[in-house]
């Protein structure tokens, strides 16, 4: 799976680099599982000070996917877009332009929880006097009000959009498996037994079960 060679030849084949608890390096390694697109995965933690990743992402965050021309995409967002385009199998994004940008919606939802949840742990990782609890608190909210905000617009529908699974329950699916390896202490499936439904489903998918965060 893992390897440590970066540089893709011409005509190798397409590699993904991440770690393995970027919730958004999930995201595409489900995609591509659902779509059975190959790639290698490099696996690159994007702090260490010998990362190569801003070799690939000037930004310096993974994901980031290399294609077989050796050009790099990113972020999770284009890159999926891109994965549901290379592959017709498993379409995971609605063609019509409304319901498209409705997952899209779903997705920079459940993107956003998993930024201000991002911002929690780099913040604990400060010494306790460096630390500001006041941005804690408010990125707090944010993970609060988006897991209302995702648990309301689900509903008792099986899938985000209804009756088909796709890269909205994706993107859901992945904020709240983060949650969970980062903040045990956020009882969501309590608060939306929605949502834990929804992720006992998803839970359901090789794809899903594969990728659980680990570190
Ligand atoms: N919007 C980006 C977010 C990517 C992101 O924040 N990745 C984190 C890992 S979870 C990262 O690489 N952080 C390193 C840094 O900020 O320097 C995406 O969807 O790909």
């Amino acid at each position: 799976m893992a390897t440590k060679n970066h540089k893709p030849a011409p005509s190798q084949k397409m590699k993904l680099i991440g770690s393995l608890t970027s919730p958004f390096v999930r995201k595409v390694r489900i995609v591509a599982a659902e779509k059975f697109i190959e790639y290698d995965f490099v696996v690159d933690i994007p702090w260490e000070a010998d990362s190569h990743v801003p070799e690939f992402n000037p930004l310096g965050k993974v994901p980031v996917w290399v294609m077989e021309d050796g050009k790099s995409l990113f972020d999770s967002r284009v890159i999926v877009e891109y994965l549901e385009n290379v592959s017709p199998v498993g379409h995971l994004l609605p063609k019509d332009a409304r319901p498209r940008i409705t997952v899209k919606r779903w997705e920079a939802l459940a993107d956003g929880i998993c930024d201000a949840a991002a911002l929690i742990v780099v913040e604990k990782k400060r010494a306790l006097e460096r630390q500001d609890p006041d941005w804690i608190r408010r990125q707090l909210g944010k993970v609060r009000a988006g897991l209302k905000a995702m648990s309301e617009d689900l509903g008792p529908q099986p899938w985000c959009t209804g009756e088909f699974f796709g890269l909205a329950d994706i993107a859901v699916g992945c904020a709240l498996g983060y949650l969970d390896f980062r903040f045990p202490d956020i009882d969501w499936r309590r608060d939306h037994p929605n949502l834990s439904e929804l992720y006992d489903r998803l839970m359901q998918r090789p794809a899903f079960r594969d990728t659980a965060p680990v570190g």
